[in-house]
């Protein structure tokens, strides 16, 4: 399968500093941590295996690492750091020592799977939508709102992806002047859907050009040469799913029950990494000039806007990189209080990931450790 990934340099240096890097750039830890029992849950898919990606570009302190997936995949082998481990069907009794279970293999796995995990001791950190908006469990973008991990009960909720990249955006503006409206549309590419619908755009590519019938099993429409609303249920208000999540979990993070939110999520023919056109509606205007300052030092961010050489944040650049990308800052000439940015985020990283393995640095923290037993 063929990927654009530009790989930035997010070695964590063992034993190096000890704080937070919060200007320009990933929010990257660069402190001591104590090694964790490590299980994955959903290795195989999409997000399981950058998951091992980023543990390995990170280093984190992995004492034990268990890979669990369904029983098709039990007896696989995936590398990490250079030595193989077995892929093992996930059971009720797979948790025992573990510290931290990432879970990545659907919502009804989660609500299966996780009272175990937690039942052994294990801090799950969640991928899918099952836990998001329960009231006892945080939704944590570490750029955003990581006060809310100090009241986790054992369970960790990753936002959706759409949502997390939005998040990382618009947070910078929101603390500045704050948000009153957000209009969002997204350009959503296929690994948004899992490693079989990356696939599916890759095969119909090829079915097309060489005249073949294109076939589909993935998505409810070709993709290729195409784009389509989200592949999720549309729900009794009009809007799908997908949108849905991104208003509340939005407002959950924000903190903001009532913040006006109107998506539209598009599927679009990318292999990798999510775009959003994004216009805030803002308390007082901000200029296209004090927004890039705002976002040249925001955590997470990284500013591609470079109107000359036409050269904006894209699908392809955004892929393998920690960092948001933001740009095409410019007032809204209809409204006084606007602004416009255009959005591109590795979804596989930021939005889900990176975000999860950043929760699981903060989980690794001497200073946590110490926090979560007084
Ligand atoms: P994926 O590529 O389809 O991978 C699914 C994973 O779940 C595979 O490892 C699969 O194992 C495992 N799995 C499926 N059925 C299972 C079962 N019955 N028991 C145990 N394991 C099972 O999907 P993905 O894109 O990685 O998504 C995984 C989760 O992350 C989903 O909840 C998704 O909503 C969420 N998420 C995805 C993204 C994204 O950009 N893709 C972003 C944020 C959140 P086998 O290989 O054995 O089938
Ligand atoms: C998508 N919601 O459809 C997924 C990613 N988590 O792109």
């Amino acid at each position: 399968m063929t990927q654009n990934l530009r790989e930035e340099s997010i070695t964590n240096p063992a034993g190096r500093g000890g704080s937070h890097l919060h200007a320009a750039g990933a929010f990257l830890y660069f402190g001591p941590m104590n090694a964790q029992n490590i299980a994955i849950v959903g290795a195989t898919g999409a997000v399981g295996v950058e998951i091992l990606r980023v543990l390995e570009r990170r280093n984190f302190p992995v004492a034990s690492l268990k890979l669990l997936a369904s029983a098709r995949s039990a007896g696989k082998t995936l590398e990490f750091k250079g030595k193989p481990y077995t892929v093992e069907e996930v059971k009720a009794s797979s948790f025992k020592g573990v510290d931290i279970a990432f879970f990545s293999a659907g919502a009804t796995r989660s609500r299966e799977f996780a009272p175990h995990a937690k039942a052994a001791g294990a801090v799950v950190i969640d991928n899918s939508s099952a836990f998001r908006m329960d009231p006892n469990v945080p939704l944590v973008v570490p750029e955003v709102n990581p006060g809310d991990l100090r009241n986790h009960n054992g369970v960790i909720a990753n936002p959706n992806c759409t949502a997390a990249i939005l998040a990382t955006a618009v947070w910078p503006i929101h603390q500045a002047v704050g948000i009153r409206k957000i209009v969002v549309s997204t350009y959503q590419s296929t690994s948004g859907a899992g490693a079989a619908a990356m696939q599916e755009l890759e095969d119909q590519v090829h079915q097309y050009a060489e005249g073949r019938e294109v076939t589909r099993k993935v998505f409810p429409h070709q993709i290729a040469f195409n784009l389509f609303s989200h592949n999720t249920k549309v729900a009794e208000n009009g809007y799908n799913e997908e949108e849905n999540k991104v208003v509340e979990e939005m407002r959950k993070m924000f903190h903001a029950p009532e913040l006006p939110i109107l998506p539209t999520c598009i599927r679009v023919p990318v292999l990798r990494a999510h775009s959003e056109a994004v216009t805030l509606e803002l308390e007082k205007p901000l200029s296209p000039a004090e927004a890039r300052a705002l976002m040249e030092k925001a955590p997470g961010v990284k500013v591609v806007d470079d109107p000359v050489a036409n050269h904006f944040p894209m699908p392809l650049e955004a892929s393998g990189d920690l960092d948001v990308h933001v740009g095409r800052i410019r007032s809204d000439l209809s409204n006084p209080n606007g602004l416009a940015l255009f959005v591109a985020g590795d979804q596989l990283l930021k939005g889900a990931a990176w975000n999860a393995v950043q929760i699981a640095e903060e989980l690794a923290r001497p200073a946590h450790a110490a926090q979560a037993a007084e």
